[in-house]
């Protein structure tokens, strides 16, 4: 690995990852402990999907050192004054167990809110939750609002029945690969649902992972923004100290500006 050692990290005011896969043989841990080391942020937002446990109990335990690093990395920005926050998915859903712990600088929370240094508000979450509503889009269309809800709580339910029937969970990000065809409505029909919920809450965006396709686009009014992942992509969500959002890729040691965040539309204000 190639690592470049920079004089001083990149400031971030804000960092958001997720999808790392820890665990699994395809995370790109190399990648993203390079990321790590040469960025520094206030608040660091660890947006699930961060231990692949499911991956582990299937295939038994895969820890290589370079993964080990990147946990005792995390660890190391806690200690030196980075918050972090830690919001569980569905692959290390047995951590949302542990939602409202603070140990020091880290806290577990089922899903956060985040303001940004320009004052919007941004709700922070994995983006499982919506894999029920993704699957029955057609309905949802069909039907509206109410089976929209009734499907968002359902979610929940059908994950533990599957399980408790020894089915692995429904994921969408698995689906979305399979069905290529079907790949781009699948992508989008998921942007639309988070997009819909963060509109429902009041809040100016939403911040999430999950389907493993980083973006960041203006859906009704407000600003959707996945932060990719750390298996193929290798991208982060950074806000800097003014405010502003931005989509990085990290490969190759080096940084690349994968997305800039969309100009305000005219006449759309920040509820
Ligand atoms: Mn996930």
């Amino acid at each position: 690995m190639n690592t470049v050692h920079r004089l001083r990290p990149l400031r971030y005011r804000t960092i958001f990852i997720s999808d790392t896969h820890l665990g699994f043989r395809g995370a790109r841990a190399d990648f993203l402990l390079d990321f790590l080391r040469a960025t520094d942020c206030e608040t660091l937002y660890l947006v699930g999907d961060i231990f692949d446990i499911w991956e582990m109990e299937r295939r038994g335990i895969h820890w290589p050192r370079e993964h080990n690093l990147v946990v005792k990395t995390i660890f190391e920005k806690a200690a030196n004054g980075t918050r972090v926050i830690y919001v569980p998915g569905n692959h290390d859903e047995a951590m949302r167990e542990y939602d409202g712990t603070v140990i020091d600088n880290l806290h577990v929370h089922r899903q956060a809110l985040h303001e940004t240094a320009d004052g919007r508000r941004f709700l922070v979450l994995h983006g499982d939750e919506f894999d029920a509503v993704v699957q029955c889009s057609k309905l949802v269309a069909l039907m509206g609002s109410r089976i929209y809800d009734w499907l968002l709580r359902a979610n929940y339910w059908i994950n533990l029945i599957r399980r408790r029937l020894g089915f692995p969970y429904w994921s969408l990000a698995a689906h979305v690969k399979h069905k290529v065809k079907n790949a781009v409505s699948y992508i989008s029909n998921f942007e639309e649902a988070v997009a819909y919920e963060a509109r429902r809450q009041g809040v100016d965006g939403l911040v999430c992972g999950h389907i493993h396709h980083a973006e960041m686009r203006t859906i009704n009014g407000v600003l959707y923004c996945n932060d990719g992942d750390w298996v193929e992509s290798c991208t982060a969500l950074v806000e800097d100290f003014d405010g502003r959002l931005e989509l990085l890729r990290w490969t190759d040691a080096e940084q690349t500006v994968h997305a800039l965040e969309p100009a305000a539309e005219v006449g759309e204000q920040a509820a």
